[in-house]
């Protein structure tokens, strides 16, 4: 059936709503930061000096001077962006536990999702390495792959990690469905927090490096973390719903932690989706490794890969030289994204 033509432009009614909407909403970002910043009336600041944004919780921002030691600071609007976790910023004292960052140092990379309002959302700056994790019992390969183009696209190496290998049933099985991430370079490791199977090797990844835990909630970014972080700063650990193997949203903000060998570790809350709004659909592929090199040679620029005789991709997947399910991967990644996506 013919599907009805709706008009995508809207009135001059509609316009002037949205637009009440828009400025209702920024007057109140404004009001709250004004509310944030009362503090800085009466107080005489101290001489500009550079911090690491360790958290980030509200109107404050946890910031660390280069003595390691924290303060509470509020976000000057002229700083111009909101900073993250694992930013260095400018920032003054105003009080023994109150400071005002005024400035965001430039980042060399930064992790970004879909937040409220189809605006995106910085999870953290400065990363040096994403360790993205799943768990034995729920190999979540289309969400590696979701975390694999933001980790591609942000230019930010990404490591794999199967953590509750210790309740693996039967764990040749599953480093055979991981061959074809192997095969295209990115490091994986089987581990466990219970049994300590591979944690020396995750501790030599980590030294001197500043990475992120990435993953669901419950498949043990926390338990991880607290095996490099001294007990009485260590994050909480939560169990996971009996009938779901889900876990119950323990960790509520990221959090920046520094290692004792050297080098720090951001434990980020576990989310549900991980979408990619930064990404065309039309350049998605382009951030599939082993999908990419093939892209070019297709007869059709605007090959989708799912019929078109003289598509390159398809006739590799014949050979052997991709998996299917990358290319379903990369399908159902697309489906999810608005036509428009840009
Ligand atoms: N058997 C087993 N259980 C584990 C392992 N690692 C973590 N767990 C358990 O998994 C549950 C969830 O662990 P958390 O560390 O809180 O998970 P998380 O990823 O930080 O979860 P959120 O903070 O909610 O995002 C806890 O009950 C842990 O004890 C492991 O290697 N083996
Ligand atoms: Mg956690
Ligand atoms: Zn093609």
């Amino acid at each position: 059936m013919p599907r009805k033509k709706t008009s995508r432009t809207i009135n001059h009614r509609q316009k002037e709503r949205i637009n009440a909407i828009r400025q209702r909403r920024s007057d109140r970002i404004v009001a709250r930061q004004e509310e944030g910043l009362d503090f800085l009336k009466d107080a005489t600041l101290g001489k500009p000096e550079e911090g690491l944004v360790i958290a980030h919780f509200g109107l404050n921002v946890e910031v660390e001077n280069s003595e390691g030691k924290s303060c509470r600071c509020a976000v000057r609007e002229t700083a111009g962006i909101e900073p993250v976790c694992g930013d260095r910023v400018i920032w003054q004292k105003a009080n023994s536990e109150q400071g005002v960052i005024t400035a965001v140092i430039d980042r060399h990379s930064i992790l970004q999702r879909p937040g409220p309002y189809r605006r995106l959302k910085t999870i953290a700056a400065n990363i040096d390495q994403i360790f993205i994790i799943t768990t034995s019992g729920h190999l979540n390969t289309g969400l590696i792959d979701r975390y694999l183009v933001a980790a591609e696209a942000a230019k930010i190496q990404p490591i794999l990690l199967i953590n509750k290998m210790d309740l693996a049933q039967n764990s040749d099985e599953l480093m055979e469905q991981m061959i074809p991430y192997k095969e295209m370079g990115y490091p994986i490791l089987p581990i466990s927090a219970t049994s300590n199977l591979g944690i020396a090797e995750l501790s030599n990844m980590l030294t001197d490096k500043i990475s992120i835990f990435v993953g669901q909630s419950g498949v043990g970014k926390s338990s991880l973390a607290r095996k490099w972080i001294p007990q009485e700063d260590a994050p909480a650990i939560g169990a996971v719903k009996e009938n779901s193997n889900m876990g119950r949203h323990t960790t509520t903000v990221a959090r920046l932690y520094h290692l004792q060998n050297g080098g720090s570790l951001i434990d980020s809350p576990g989310i549900r989706e991980f979408g990619l709004h930064n990404i065309s659909r039309e350049n998605v592929a382009t951030f599939f490794r082993d999908i990419a090199p093939y892209l070019e040679g297709c007869r059709f620029s605007n090959c989708s890969h799912s019929h078109e005789p003289g598509c390159m991709v398809l006739s590799a997947i014949k050979d052997g030289k991709i998996h299917i399910n990358r290319l379903k991967s990369l399908h159902r990644i697309q489906e999810s994204m608005p036509k428009n996506n840009r």
